[in-house]
């Protein structure tokens, strides 16, 4: 796997010195004669390595295809916030917008304002409402990575007792979709009878905050066996709180191997067994693909369409949960002690 990304950055890498040599740099990779288009990214929030790690996909892939990236980390992971920054690009005339939602549906004005300037739109690890968007991004089926996540904390639990969730903000569409999906599975199956989820607390995706409500859980709930945290910011902070006290309570979650490196691991001087994750760079890079594809016309966002992701290769758009229309990166990654080492320095 390891080797196979080495190969994909080469590649568009070796892509982009070939448009910068031969096409000056602005020349536009698909036959638009108006020159380089302009594709904004906009994450959830500065200050946060995943966010950053998919802005450096999406750059990458947006400067190999001969285009012009802007990349916007908002200051907060709010609403507000991310509606600046989309006015302030609909004013720049930028080509489309691939949004990393902090709100499902507080963008929608926003974003249908954008739409009706000639913006293409498609939202990017965390979804907006199907109004709001043509496609989503998506890094893994979101039942997917609730089973995983469920299996983990069952697995940890011992299959019985209790167990809470650090999430990331209260509207977090992705996060919340995880959660829910959770929580379904949990119902659907006698299997998981004996869990008993005892709180969802908020870390807002800032580690003092996200410390804290580890804290208070520690606090709160004497008898608390797992932490389940399917945020990387909210999992690196509950990671150091547990293994700094000691904890016996165990992590899980979904976070970044060169944040928790020094975590993982199977003993008891080690706060998280293992965890889940997907290649934030490579879901930038799609986010970036896909916004090619709507602003050339490859793609509208329907479901069926197929279109070639650049070295990434072909990708089909497919019915999403919510009625909209998705494109599923992969599956979920899991990181133990046995790949920990080799995944640390990639991302
Ligand atoms: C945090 C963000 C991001 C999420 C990852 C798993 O960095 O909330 O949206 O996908 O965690």
């Amino acid at each position: 796997m390891k080797k196979k990304l080495l190969g994909l950055l080469l590649t568009a890498a070796m892509a982009a010195t070939l448009l910068a040599g031969c096409g000056g740099g602005d020349t536009p990779a698909s036959g638009s004669s108006t020159g380089a288009k302009t594709y904004a990214l906009v994450t959830k929030s500065a200050g946060n390595p995943f966010n950053e790690k998919e802005a450096e996909g999406f750059k990458q892939a947006v400067e190999a295809m001969g285009g012009t990236p802007v990349i916007q980390h908002p200051e907060a992971a709010t609403a507000d916030a991310q509606i600046t920054v989309i006015q302030s690009l609909i004013s720049q005339k930028v080509d489309s917008i691939c949004i990393a939602a902090n709100d499902e549906n507080a963008l929608q004005a926003a974003l249908e304002e954008a739409k009706a300037a000639g913006i293409k739109i498609c939202s990017v690890d965390s979804t907006v409402n199907t109004a709001s968007r043509q496609v989503h991004v998506n890094q893994a089926g979101v039942n997917e990575i609730g089973q995983c996540l469920v299996d983990a904390v069952y697995d940890l639990t011992g299959g019985e007792g209790q167990w809470a969730i650090v999430s990331a903000t209260s509207q977090a569409a992705n996060q919340n979709a995880w959660i829910e999906s959770m929580k379904e599975i949990i119902a659907s199956d006698s299997k998981y009878a004996n869990l008993e989820l005892v709180e969802v607390a908020y870390g807002d995706d800032e580690p003092q905050k996200s410390t804290d409500v580890t804290q208070a859980l520690l606090t709160n709930y004497p008898d608390l066996k797992v932490i389940c945290a399917p945020t990387t910011v909210g999992i690196a902070a509950a990671a150091k709180v547990l293994q700094d006290q000691g904890s016996s309570v165990k992590l899980t979650g979904l976070g970044l191997p060169s944040e928790m490196a020094e975590y993982i691991g199977d003993d008891d001087a080690h706060s998280c067994p293992y965890m889940f994750l997907w290649n934030p760079i490579d879901l930038g890079r799609l986010g970036a693909y896909t916004s090619i594809a709507l602003v050339n016309g490859d793609a509208t966002g329907a479901a069926g369409e197929k279109f070639t992701a650049g070295d990434m290769g072909e990708y089909e758009i497919v019915t999403a949960g919510d009625g909209g229309t998705e494109i599923i990166l992969g599956a979920p990654f899991k990181f133990d002690p046995s790949n920990i080492e080799e995944w640390k320095s990639v991302y």
